[in-house]
């Protein structure tokens, strides 16, 4: 059956809806960035570009780095956006968006998120850079997809069981990195690992008050103790869960990378967040 207009929808050149991307814009590998104008800053490492567009906080180039081809694109802030840009893409290998239909054969992208974290573990330091070995959502994006069978179910469990007054939030959702990315890209010794919350704001959500007070003042303490399998709630952000899911979804491998520019327990926040950005920049392509 034909996919209807108002479900896939393509602007009059063909491209889709948000990402105004069509197939040929996009490479099998892609780093998703939360911030538009970090496009340039990984692309200035590439040796040419052949794509450029950017519609609303979609910016995306397309071009190699040491002969690989490389698309970059930013997703804004946020696991609403991480709906439309993994759906979106996946469609553009996916979908015969001629014909409407699904692909017969299916391309599998790897996707790797480059983007900024705080950390909640005093042990941790700002300017470290951390993978994601699982994410927890506290948003609820995953719960209105049939996603029971790609979350880590012990996790679930042992979130379910150790975190108090959850009531009032959506239930949090676990799923876990690509196995072979996350094994790639952790084995150096710069790197962390842990599990990655994702919140569905930066303020309340992350523990911080500026002026409003939070409904649940232990929350962040709850998440700091969480324990499972000598794994502990490593760093806050908010895409990777979406990502996780989305990814595994629609069978795309996916790992996020993050450049820890705050420390919630000591209360510093890095010094020159842009180039320990820059350093996780180029540590990635280059282990790409
Ligand atoms: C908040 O400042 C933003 O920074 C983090 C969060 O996930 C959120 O998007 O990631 P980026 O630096 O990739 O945007
Ligand atoms: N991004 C977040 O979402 N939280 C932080 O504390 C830092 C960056």
């Amino acid at each position: 059956m034909q996919i209807k207009p108002s479900e896939l929808i393509l602007n009059p050149d063909g491209s889709i809806y948000h990402l105004n991307l069509k197939p040929e814009h996009l490479a099998n590998t892609i780093i998703t960035v939360g911030d538009p104008d970090r496009v340039k800053q990984v692309t200035q490492y590439f040796d040419s570009i052949e794509f450029s567009t950017q519609k609303r906080e979609f910016h995306t180039q397309t071009g190699y780095y040491n002969n690989q081809r490389i698309s970059v694109i930013s997703t804004g802030i946020g696991t609403d956006n991480i709906d439309i840009v993994f759906n979106e893409l996946d469609a553009l290998v996916n979908i015969d968006l001629e014909k409407r239909i699904p692909k017969k054969q299916l391309t599998s992208l790897t996707i790797i998120r480059v983007g900024t974290s705080g950390t909640i573990q005093k042990n941790i330091p700002t300017n470290a850079f951390l993978a994601a070995e699982s994410a927890v959502g506290f948003d609820s994006l995953l719960h209105y997809y049939q996603s029971d069978a790609i979350q880590n179910k012990a996790l679930n469990q042992a979130l379910s069981n150790q975190l108090k007054h959850l009531s009032k939030k959506a239930t949090p959702y676990t799923v876990d990195a690509d196995s072979t990315l996350l094994a790639k890209f952790s084995k150096h010794p710069a790197m962390h690992t842990g599990i990655t919350a994702t919140n569905v704001g930066f303020y309340a959500p992350q523990g911080r008050v500026l002026r409003a007070p939070l409904q649940d003042a232990n929350f962040m303490e709850n998440l700091v103790s969480f324990q499972h399998n000598n794994r502990r709630i490593t760093n806050l952000e908010m895409e990777t869960s979406g990502i996780y899911g989305m990814a595994k979804l629609l069978g795309h491998k996916a790992l996020s990378l993050n450049a820890i520019v705050a420390n919630r327990v000591t209360g510093e926040f890095a010094m020159n967040p842009t180039k320990t950005v820059n350093q996780l920049i180029q540590f990635t392509l280059e282990n790409l």
